[in-house]
């Protein structure tokens, strides 16, 4: 929320004259106090005048980041219950009416309903929808049988005096969710839910890049809305994950997954509570019950879809980088690997290994030589990853470049607004780019062609898609975005550059399953399955997809890397909650490039980051062009030695990691888990994430400072 000057100078002479009492209580009297309040200006450059002019209350603290503007407790807005709630063959369903003509941002539906689904014993969903009109809703099967689960551990119910929604643990009566039906909104681009959580310890939300794996719940907004984003803390990243665990005072968990794909953000506070806000679709939402944290995660990917089975090679040192520039140095890099015996089973060629940044070649130039090179690393027993971009340029001369060629004939582009021009945008490759839409399928039939042919020519086991936000180097395509309420709707999610076209397309642009305003951040997601299977038939073997991108169940097809991060030393540490959220996530093959991937790294960073990457599920070292090398055979004997000994223990232990992630596919388990999986009684667990579990057996605490030698005792508030 921005504050204009004169205000902040007023609450500052105010202070002065002594008329705020205590520094955190709020400054006006007869207000909600501080940590309940909930943003009723959440878009930036609120004013006691536009505030009031809604309706809400208007009060300056000094505690940060609370809301100025807030809802009274009177709010005029919301919606009150419409009648009896009616019982269906899975659960019931209620209507609710708008209580006033006031709005925030237009377009409110009234009524809407909902839908409550006894969908297990463990699961229930309730959904918010307009009853009179379609709207979208993501594409994810989530499989329920066709009547009310009976004996469930939930109860669902409207208060006595039908002022709150509310779901809550049978066996303990913690209230779950509580949701008072004045703070609800439902308007054609915006839609907004509060809930109280009954404990401050909350985990998950992404793809962020958190300082914490427990988070702060001190009025921390997260936007969500896949981004190609290096990770600076709280950005919205690459992928798309509203899912929450929280564990109760009493160490039960549950979890909650908001299934919708528009952009959006939520907010924690105090009281403690959470804000949803997202500006399409509908208010989807499954709870799971637990009520140990694993069995949160179990029933998560019960409903998402079961992590796939990784290969055991893929369990291997795998290595890296952008800017080899030539299969001399490529060759060079690998066999001082193997001179110094260091465990090796996999090596990625980045997009320099193509002909001008263009899919499906190679350079003949620099690489000549590259397709018997990877069948000689084969012959040797190692593996071969490439990488493949999602767009492609249009400026070849005709004939000449077969996937445009192809794809133009097929009809597979992202469109403009008009339903039939391909949107032109502009990326790694030479020229201008188009950008195949994987919601069609016509575009997966022509993606799995160009994949199966492109193995006669590199010999590769697996397929690394990057860029596929979908990343384009302009604020959205040419010739820039139409000024309409698509491109620019009256809120926009806390996202980066409060935009939604920026280093993307244009949210008004066609895609097969709608509107990318609602299909954006499923780009990644939509792309992962179609390379699994073209990378399953290809190979014959089972399939290894590396996605930057990702939404709701992609773990099921593809893991994932935490990106473009840094070498520093607290990325390192960053990692370790990266790596923490995308198990709850049901991505356990995850890990962050090793030493790196901006900027040059130093010898003890790279030295303790091969310690540390040597546990992660997905372990490689990846490193940026222009960049020192930082592979561990470059530093010299010592180094190598200490990468090989950290090395074969994870070689040692493989079998234990496979076991784990054969758990994780058939039973759901996370492969690494928080201490406090394991020891949720133990209120200190709760704020660990300097140490991490293999499963539930072996623990990993890895030094994460510069310039020590032994693990501090840290105390954690809880
Ligand atoms: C995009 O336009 C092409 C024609 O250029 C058409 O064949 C295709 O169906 C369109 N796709 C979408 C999703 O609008
Ligand atoms: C990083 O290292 C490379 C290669 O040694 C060097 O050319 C480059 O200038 C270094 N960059 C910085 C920012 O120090
Ligand atoms: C994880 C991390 O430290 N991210 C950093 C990435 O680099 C930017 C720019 O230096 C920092 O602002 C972020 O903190």
């Amino acid at each position: 929320m921005e504050r204009t000057r004169s205000l902040w100078l007023l609450a500052a002479v105010l202070a002065a004259l002594g008329q705020c009492h205590g520094s955190s209580s709020e400054q006006c009297s007869g207000a909600v106090a501080v940590q309940r309040r909930v943003d009723c200006h959440p878009q930036p450059g609120a004013s006691q005048e536009s505030c009031e002019a809604r309706g809400c209350t208007w009060c300056t603290t000094d505690v940060p980041n609370a809301p100025w503007c807030f809802f009274p407790e009177d709010s005029p807005y919301g919606y009150s219950l419409g009648g009896n709630a009616e019982k269906t063959a899975k659960g019931w369903r209620v209507t609710l009416n708008k209580r006033s003509q006031l709005s925030l941002f237009g377009s409110d539906i009234s009524p809407v309903v909902i839908d409550v689904e006894f969908q297990t014993k463990d699961r229930l969903r309730f959904k918010v929808y307009d009853p009179n009109r379609e709207r979208f809703e993501v594409p994810l099967k989530i499989d329920s049988p066709g009547v009310a689960a009976e004996d469930t551990s939930y109860d669902v119910e409207f208060t006595d005096d039908a002022s709150h929604f509310r779901i809550k643990r049978k066996s303990t009566g913690t209230v779950l969710w509580d949701s008072p039906l004045v703070d609800l909104f439902f308007s054609n681009q915006y839609l907004q839910i509060t809930t109280a959580v009954p404990s401050t310890s909350v985990y998950g939300f992404g793809e962020h890049e958190h300082v914490s794996f427990k988070h702060s719940m001190d009025f921390v907004t997260y936007g969500m809305y896949s981004r190609d984003q290096a990770p600076t803390p709280n950005a919205n990243l690459y992928g798309v994950h509203p899912f929450y665990m929280c564990v109760e005072d009493d160490s039960n968990a549950h979890g909650v997954l908001l299934l919708n794909s528009n952009a959006q953000d939520v907010s924690l506070s105090p009281n403690p509570s959470l804000t949803f806000r997202t500006i399409g679709g509908i208010l989807d939402f499954y709870v799971f019950l637990g009520p140990t944290p694993e069995n949160v995660v179990q029933q998560y990917t019960e409903a998402i879809g079961r992590p796939h089975m990784p290969a055991y090679w893929s369990l291997g040192f795998q290595l890296s980088r952008w800017g080899y520039g030539s299969i001399d140095v490529l060759k060079e890099t690998v066999n001082r690997m193997h001179r110094y015996d260091i465990p090796y089973d996999v090596q990625h060629l980045d997009i320099d290994y193509m002909e001008r940044r263009l899919d499906f070649t190679y350079d003949k130039e620099n690489f000549a030589g590259l397709p018997e090179y990877l069948q000689e690393l084969k012959k040797a027993g190692m593996h071969n990853v490439i990488i493949l971009d999602p767009f492609i340029t249009k400026d070849e001369e005709p004939g000449t470049y077969k996937p445009y060629d192809l794809g133009e004939e097929m009809g597979v582009w992202v469109n403009n607004s008009d339903g039939v021009t391909p949107a032109v945008g502009e990326a790694w490759p030479p020229g201008h780019s188009v950008f195949p839409d994987f919601t069609n399928p016509r575009t997966v039939e022509w993606w799995t062609q160009l994949c199966l042919e492109f193995k006669n020519v590199l010999d590769y086991d697996g397929i690394w898609i990057d860029m596929n936000e979908p990343s384009n180097f302009l604020r959205g395509q040419f010739p820039g975005c139409a000024d309409n309420d698509i491109n620019n709707p009256p809120y926009i999610p806390s996202i980066s550059d409060r935009s939604l076209a920026q280093k993307t397309l244009c949210p008004d642009s066609k895609t097969y399953l709608g509107e990318h305003y609602n299909t954006h951040s499923l780009f990644g997601w939509s792309q992962t399955e179609p390379t699994f299977h073209a990378a399953q038939q290809a190979t014959g073997k089972r399939a290894f997809v590396l996605s930057r991108s990702t939404f709701v169940g992609s773990g099921k097809h593809g893991g994932h890397w935490l990106g473009d991060n840094f070498s520093q030393w607290k990325d390192m540490h960053y990692s370790i909650i990266g790596m923490l959220e995308f198990n709850l996530f049901g991505m356990p093959y995850i890990g962050a490039d090793i030493c790196g991937f901006n900027y040059n790294t130093t010898y003890e960073l790279c030295l303790r980051w091969m310690q540390l990457g040597s546990f992660y599920p997905f372990s490689r070292n990846h490193n940026a062009e222009g960049n020192m090398e930082q592979d561990p055979a470059f530093f010299g004997a010592e180094f190598a030695k200490i990468s090989r000994a950290t090395l074969r223990i994870r070689y040692s232990l493989l079998p234990y990691l496979y076991t784990l992630f054969y758990e994780s596919h058939v039973h759901g388990n996370t492969v690494v888990r928080s201490l406090m999986h394991e020891f949720t009684s133990d209120q200190q667990s709760r704020g660990i994430d300097t140490a991490f579990l293999w499963g539930p057996a072996f623990m990993v605490a890895p030094v994460l400072e510069e310039a020590s030698t032994a693990i501090k005792k840290r105390h954690h508030t809880g």
